[in-house]
């Protein structure tokens, strides 16, 4: 019965030092939140992409809207990426190197807020340069934290 007692008190502690698992019941569903979570975002940047890169005509109302749920669906992910996570695509490095991964994930976080404000001015010229920041702030977490 002790044993029992303290077998469960040993896992309620284990599950308050691991928020990402005790938000997900299993590893492969942080996987499942984090992939979907970024493919998303990236649905949603690439809809400004097409625009900036002229594949489609500008349409500012467009822009706002998808960098508006830039900003918020670039919030999400990296909660997923916690302790006993490692897996899919993600590198090691996240995990061996928490500190600059987190600094990458914040560094999205404010060029996705320098993009919402570059697509409310309504100028195609304003939003090419905030979505090359925000790309090339996407490109070096995937550089430096994705497998190939
Ligand atoms: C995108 C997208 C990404 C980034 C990245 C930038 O449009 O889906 O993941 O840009 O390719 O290098």
């Amino acid at each position: 019965m002790k044993l029992i007692s303290s077998l469960t008190l040993a896992g309620a502690a284990w599950l308050l030092a691991q928020p990402a698992l005790a938000q997900f019941a299993k590893p492969d569903q942080a996987i499942e939140y984090r992939q979907g979570a970024l493919y998303v975002m990236g649905q949603h940047f690439g809809r400004i992409g097409a625009m900036v890169n002229g594949k489609v005509p500008f349409d500012a109302a467009a822009a706002q809207e998808n960098a508006d749920l830039v900003v918020v669906l670039a919030k999400l992910p990296w909660a997923a990426f916690g302790p006993g996570t490692e897996g899919g695509k993600a590198k090691d490095e996240v995990w061996k190197n928490p500190a600059q991964f987190k600094e990458g994930n914040e560094k999205l976080t404010a060029a996705t807020l320098k993009l919402a404000a570059a697509a409310k001015t309504g100028n195609l010229e304003t939003l090419k340069v905030a979505f090359g920041d925000t790309a090339a702030a996407c490109k070096s977490c995937h550089d430096n934290f994705r497998q190939k």
